[in-house]
C-alpha cells in the first residue's frame, strides 16, 4: 500500500488529493493537507472519487463503424479519413471540439495539430459554454484573459458577493473556506445574488433574488449610485483606467433612482440600497461570478458591468479585492492558456495580436507547410455545429465532452452529427448519448491514469498524476493525438515520449518573444526545461512563472498596470439587454438550468457512486408552490416541459426558493438515465455576440402535467439479467444505479395500475425470475410484488397512484445482503410486501451523502429535540464530514420549526 498526491478531476477549485493505492487499485482518497487550494478539505464528490473508478463500463478497444479494431488500424484510419476530408473539401472542413476536462498537455498537442499542421482554425471547446464570456470581458477590461485574484482573497475580503454562483454546491471547498473565514471574522459580509434561493444563502447576510438576466442593470445602477454619492476613486481612475465617463453615461441612460433599478431587477429597494452601500463603503470586496452571469446572450457585458464597479473604486490588485470569475472545469484555465478556443491561436495570442501568427508559425516551424497557420478565428461551438449542418465541416473530432447533451438546441446537434460524414470521439466510458453518432471511437484513459497538468481558478498549475494503468487498450489523449499526427506525416513536430516534453514546449512557447513590454501576461517560461523527475515533483504554482517571478505570482495588477497598450484598464459602456429567449403565451415560464450538489455534468462518473445517486435520483423540475397550484400540480408529480427544440420530463419538486414564473432543471440527466431529460433540447441556441457563449440560463418553456395513471418502482439485482426494454413502453422512466441493484422509476398508463395492464404477464416478459410474493389491491390500484430465490431478493416492484414513491434505502440494503449471499430471515421476507423494514424505519431520501443519512431520520431527530446542526451531527453523524449538506440540514431544522409553530417558512434567508 502506498500514497500518492494528485489533483481532483472535477471542479475548478482544483483540490489536491492524497490517494491510497493498494494492489493497482485506489482504495481511498483524502484531501492533500499541503495543497494551497484545499489544505486537506474535499467535497462529497472529491471524497467519493475512488468509488467511481474500476474497469466496468469503460471503453477499452478502439472501434471503427461499430467494429472493434487494434490501435494500428484505428490510427491509420483516423489519419486517412482526415487526410481525405482535407484533400476533397479543404483544410477548413476539418474541426475539433475539445473540453476543459482535458489536461494541458492533451490540449496543447490538439491545438498544435489542428491549427498548426492541419491548417484549420475550427478548434473550439466546451469552455465556450462555460467561461467564454468571462474570458472576453477580462480581455476587454485588462487586455488579457487574467484572473486577478486568488483563494486567499476570498478569506481576506470584507465583503464577498456571489453573483450567479451556487458556490455551496459547485465549488464546495471554496464555500467552506469562506464560511470558515466568516467565523473568524464576524464583520465579514456575504451577499448572494441569484434568482433562486440556493444553499449558498446559508452564509448570506443579504440575498437579492433578482429577475433572471437583470444583473447588468444592477451593476450599472451600482456604478451610477457610487458616482452620485461621490464614492468613486478618481485618483485610481485617472491613473490606471480609461472609459469611465462613457461607462457612466451608458449607465445613466436608464433611470438611476434606486426605485427604478429595484423595479427593473425586481428586488426590494431597501435590500438593494444595503447592497450598494456595503459595496461602496468597503475597499476589500471580491465579486465572485459564474454561470448565472456567463451563460447569457449578454454575458460579456454582464462581466464587464461587474469589473467596471471594481475599477471605479480601485478594488483590484489588493488582498481581498477583485472581480473573480470562478472557473468550472478542472482545466478550463489550462485550455485558455494553450489557446484552445476558436478565436485564439496559442499561448494567449489571438490571430489579431500583432506578429502572433508569424511568431507561432516560427515556433512550431510550420512556415514550410502548405498552407501555414490559419489567418483568422474559427467557428465557436454553436456555429461549429451549424457549419456541420450546412455541410461545410465534414470531419469532427470530439474529445471529453458530450455536445448532444450540453449544447443548446441539443436535438439539432444530434441531427448535425448524424449528417457529418466523419465523427471521431475520444471517450473513457462505453455508454454515452454521443457514441451512437461516432464513426470512430477511441478509448481514452481517465482520472487516476492520466498524467499531466491542470490549472485551477486562481491560475494555479497542479499535477494530475498517472497512478494506475489504463484498462484494456485505453490510451492517453495526448498519445492518441500525437500518434495520429505522426501517421499524417508530422512525426518530427510530435515526437514526444512523455507529457513532460509537451509541457516543456508549452512553457517555452509562452515565453517565446515575450520580453517585458510585450502584452502576454501568460508566461510560464520559468517552468521550461523541467526534466521528468522535476515535472513529476512539480508543486502547485500560480502563473506567471518567469525568471523575475520564479515562485509564481499570487495576485495580478498590484501596480495598477494592465496588459493593454497604454497599461490602463478599460471600463466598458454597458447597455443592459433582456434574454433573447422571449417568454410568450405559448412558452410563459422562464427556464433556469444548472447543477446539483452530488452530480458532475452528464453523470458518466458520479453516477458510478451509489451514494452520490441518493441525493437527487431522478430528473426534476423545481417550481414555486404558487405556480404548482395554478397549474394544478403537486410535489413529486411528473411533468413535461416543452421548449424551443424539444421536451423534458421530470418530477416536480416544490420550492419556495424558486421565483414565481420560473422553473429550474438540472443539467445532468442524459438518455442513459432517463427517457426525456436532456435539458439542452429545451433551449434555443442564442448566444453572446462577443463571446459566442450560449444563453443556457434563460430558456422559455411551457409546463404540463404528464398524464399518467400510475407510478412504479422496480428494483432489480445487478446480477439478474433482465431485459431493460421494460422502459420502452413507459411514458417516463429513470434509472438509478445503486451498489448492487438498479432502481427504475417508471410511469405510464391511462388507468390506475391494476386496471392498466396485466402486471404478471408484463413481469414474465421482462424478468427471468417469477414473483414469489404478490399483493394487489384493485380498489386503490396498488400492487406490490417481489422475486426471491433461495432467500435472496432478486427484484422488487411497487406500483401505485402517481406521485406515491417509497423511500427505499432499506431495500437497497436487502439487495446488498443478497449480493453478499445473505438470506432474508422470515420476518424480513414478509415485510418486503409491507414496503418497509423492521419498525417501518425507512430513513427517506438521503441528505448527507458522506454518512448516508436520510431526511426522515433527520426530521425525527429534530422533532426529538436535536434542534441544531451540531446536535444532529452528534446523534446521526450527518454534516460532520465534508459539510456540503449543512445548508440542507439547516433548512430542515427551519422547516420543522416552522411546522411546529404552524408558521409559514420564511421565503428568503436574510440575516
Ligand atoms: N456539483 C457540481 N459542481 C460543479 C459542476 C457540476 O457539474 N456539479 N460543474 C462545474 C462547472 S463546469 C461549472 S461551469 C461550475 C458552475 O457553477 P455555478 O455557476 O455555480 O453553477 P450553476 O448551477 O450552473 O449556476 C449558478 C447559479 O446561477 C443562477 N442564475 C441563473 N440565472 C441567473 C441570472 O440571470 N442572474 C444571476 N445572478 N444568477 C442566475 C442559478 O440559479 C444558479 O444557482 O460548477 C462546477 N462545479
Ligand atoms: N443548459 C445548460 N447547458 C450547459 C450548462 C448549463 O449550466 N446549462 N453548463 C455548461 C457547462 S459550464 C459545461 S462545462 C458543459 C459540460 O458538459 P459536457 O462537457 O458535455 O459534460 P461532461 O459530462 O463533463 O462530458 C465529458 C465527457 O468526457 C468523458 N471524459 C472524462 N474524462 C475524459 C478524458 O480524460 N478524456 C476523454 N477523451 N474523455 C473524458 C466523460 O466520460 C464525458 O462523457 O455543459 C454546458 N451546458
Ligand atoms: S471542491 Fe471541486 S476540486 Fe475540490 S474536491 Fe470538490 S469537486 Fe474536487
Ligand atoms: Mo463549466
Amino acid at each position: 500500500m502506498h500514497q500518492a498526491r494528485t489533483t481532483c478531476p472535477y471542479c475548478g477549485v482544483g483540490c489536491g488529493v492524497q490517494a491510497e493505492i493498494d494492489d493497482d487499485r485506489i482504495i481511498g482518497v483524502a484531501g492533500d493537507t499541503e495543497h494551497p487550494a484545499n489544505f486537506g478539505r474535499l467535497c462529497v464528490k472529491g471524497a467519493a472519487l475512488h468509488e467511481t473508478l474500476g474497469d466496468h463500463g469503460r471503453l477499452t478497444r478502439p472501434r471503427i463503424d461499430g467494429v472493434e479494431v487494434g490501435w494500428d488500424t484505428a490510427l491509420e484510419t483516423v489519419a486517412e479519413r482526415l487526410h481525405a476530408t482535407r484533400r476533397d473539401h479543404g483544410n477548413h472542413a476539418v474541426a475539433a471540439y475539445l473540453s476543459g476536462q482535458l489536461l494541458t498537455e492533451d490540449y496543447y498537442v490538439a491545438n498544435k495539430l489542428f491549427k498548426g499542421f492541419l491548417g484549420t482554425p475550427h478548434l473550439d471547446t466546451n469552455s465556450r459554454l462555460c467561461m467564454a464570456s468571462a474570458v472576453a470581458a477580462y480581455k476587454r477590461a485588462f487586455g488579457a484573459d487574467a484572473v486577478p485574484c486568488n483563494y486567499e482573497d476570498l478569506e481576506e475580503a470584507e465583503l464577498v458577493v456571489l453573483v450567479g454562483s451556487n458556490l455551496a454546491w459547485n465549488h464546495p471547498v471554496l464555500y467552506q473556506r469562506i464560511k470558515a473565514a466568516k467565523q473568524v471574522n464576524p464583520l465579514m459580509r456575504v451577499v448572494v445574488i441569484d434568482p433562486r434561493v440556493t444553499d449558498s444563502c446559508e452564509i448570506a447576510d443579504l440575498y437579492l433574488g433578482l429577475a433572471p438576466g437583470s444583473d447588468a442593470r444592477l451593476f450599472n445602477g451600482l456604478l451610477a449610485w457610487m458616482d452620485d454619492r461621490d464614492k468613486l476613486d478618481r485618483v485610481y481612475l485617472d491613473r490606471h483606467t480609461q472609459g469611465m465617463e462613457e461607462a457612466l453615461a451608458a449607465a445613466r441612460e436608464d433611470d438611476t433612482s434606486l426605485e427604478a433599478i429595484a423595479a427593473d431587477c425586481d428586488v426590494d429597494v431597501e435590500r438593494l440600497e444595503t447592497f450598494f452601500h456595503w459595496f461602496a463603503s468597503r475597499l476589500h470586496v471580491v465579486t465572485l461570478y459564474s454561470q448565472g452571469i456567463n451563460q447569457s446572450s449578454s454575458g460579456t457585458d454582464k462581466c464587464n458591468a461587474i469589473i467596471n464597479c471594481h475599477l471605479a473604486e480601485g478594488k483590484i490588485g489588493l488582498p481581498g479585492a477583485g472581480p473573480f470569475s470562478i472557473t468550472g472545469q478542472p482545466n478550463a484555465m489550462g485550455g485558455r492558456e494553450v489557446g484552445g478556443l476558436a478565436n485564439q491561436l496559442a499561448a494567449h495570442m489571438d490571430y489579431h495580436t500583432p506578429g502572433a501568427i508569424e511568431r507561432v508559425s516560427r515556433f512550431w516551424a510550420t512556415e514550410t507547410l502548405e498552407p501555414d497557420l490559419p489567418d483568422g478565428p474559427g467557428h465557436k461551438a454553436v456555429e461549429l455545429f451549424e457549419a456541420i449542418e450546412r455541410g461545410e465541416v465534414q470531419a469532427l473530432w470530439i474529445m471529453a465532452t458530450n455536445p448532444v447533451v450540453s449544447l443548446p438546441d441539443a436535438n439539432r446537434v444530434r441531427e448535425a452529427l448524424a449528417r457529418c460524414p466523419l465523427v471521431i470521439v475520444s471517450e473513457c466510458m462505453a455508454d454515452t448519448d454521443l457514441l451512437p453518432y461516432a464513426d470512430i471511437v477511441l478509448p481514452a484513459s481517465g482520472w487516476s491514469e492520466k498524467d499531466g497538468t491542470v490549472t485551477n481558478s486562481e491560475r494555479r498549475i497542479s499535477r494530475q498524476r498517472g497512478l494506475l494503468p489504463p484498462p484494456g487498450e485505453a490510451r492517453h489523449d495526448w498519445w492518441i493525438i500525437t500518434q495520429v499526427a505522426r501517421e499524417m506525416g508530422f512525426g518530427e513536430a510530435f515526437a514526444y515520449e512523455h507529457p513532460s516534453e509537451i509541457f516543456d514546449e508549452h512553457a517555452r512557447l509562452s515565453g517565446f518573444d515575450n520580453q517585458s513590454g510585450s502584452f502576454r501576461l501568460f508566461d510560464v517560461s520559468g517552468l521550461a526545461g523541467l526534466d521528468r523527475a522535476a515535472y513529476d515533483a512539480l508543486e502547485p504554482i500560480q502563473w506567471p512563472v518567469t525568471a523575475a517571478a520564479p515562485r509564481g505570482t499570487a495576485r495580478l495588477f498590484v501596480d495598477g498596470c494592465f496588459a493593454t497598450p497604454n497599461g490602463k484598464a478599460q471600463l466598458i459602456a454597458i447597455r443592459p439587454r433582456q434574454p433573447r429567449q422571449a417568454l410568450s403565451d405559448v412558452r410563459p415560464l422562464r427556464l433556469n438550468t444548472g447543477r446539483v450538489r452530488d452530480q458532475w455534468h452528464t453523470m458518466t462518473r458520479t453516477a458510478r457512486s451509489p451514494r452520490l445517486m441518493n441525493h437527487r435520483g431522478e430528473p426534476f423540475i423545481e417550481l414555486h408552490p404558487d405556480d404548482a397550484r395554478s397549474y394544478g400540480m403537486s410535489d413529486r408529480q411528473l411533468a413535461r416541459l416543452s421548449g424551443a427544440g424539444g421536451d423534458y420530463i421530470g418530477r416536480v419538486r416544490l420550492s419556495k426558493g424558486q421565483r414565481r414564473g420560473e422553473v429550474f432543471v438540472p443539467m445532468h440527466w442524459t438518455g442513459q438515465f432517463s427517457g426525456a431529460a436532456r435539458m439542452g433540447s429545451l433551449l434555443a441556441a442564442y448566444r453572446d455576440p462577443i463571446s459566442g457563449q450560449p444563453e443556457s440560463k434563460h430558456g422559455a418553456v411551457s409546463l404540463k402535467p404528464l398524464e399518467n395513471g400510475w407510478d412504479a418502482t422496480l428494483i432489480v439485482a445487478n446480477d439478474l439479467k433482465g431485459d431493460a426494454k421494460w422502459c420502452d413502453n413507459a411514458r417516463y422512466w429513470a434509472r438509478i444505479p445503486l451498489a448492487d441493484s438498479q432502481r427504475w422509476q417508471l410511469a405510464g398508463g391511462d388507468a390506475t395500475a391494476t386496471n392498466d395492464r396485466d402486471w404478471l404477464a408484463w413481469l414474465e416478459v421482462y424478468l427471468p425470475v417469477a414473483p414469489s410474493l404478490w399483493c394487489e389491491d384493485p380498489a386503490s390500484g396498488r400492487l406490490r410484488a417481489a422475486g426471491v430465490v433461495d432467500g435472496r431478493l432478486r427484484w422488487w416492484l411497487m406500483v401505485g397512484p402517481p406521485g406515491e414513491l417509497p423511500g427505499l434505502a432499506w431495500l437497497d440494503e436487502r439487495f446488498r445482503e443478497a449480493a453478499r449471499g445473505e438470506r432474508l430471515d422470515e420476518a424480513r421476507h414478509r415485510r418486503l410486501l409491507a414496503g418497509c423494514d423492521d419498525g417501518g424505519a425507512d430513513s427517506g431520501p438521503v441528505v448527507c451523502s458522506c454518512h448516508q443519512v436520510g431526511q426522515r431520520c433527520i426530521r425525527e431527530a429534530i422533532r426529538g429535540g436535536d434542534g441544531s446542526v451540531e446536535a444532529l451531527g452528534a446523534r446521526l453523524a450527518c454534516g460532520t464530514r465534508c459539510g456540503s449538506c449543512i445548508p440542507e440540514l439547516k433548512s430542515l431544522i427551519e422547516e420543522e420549526r416552522a411546522h411546529a409553530s404552524a408558521e409559514p417558512k420564511p421565503e428568503v434567508t436574510v440575516a
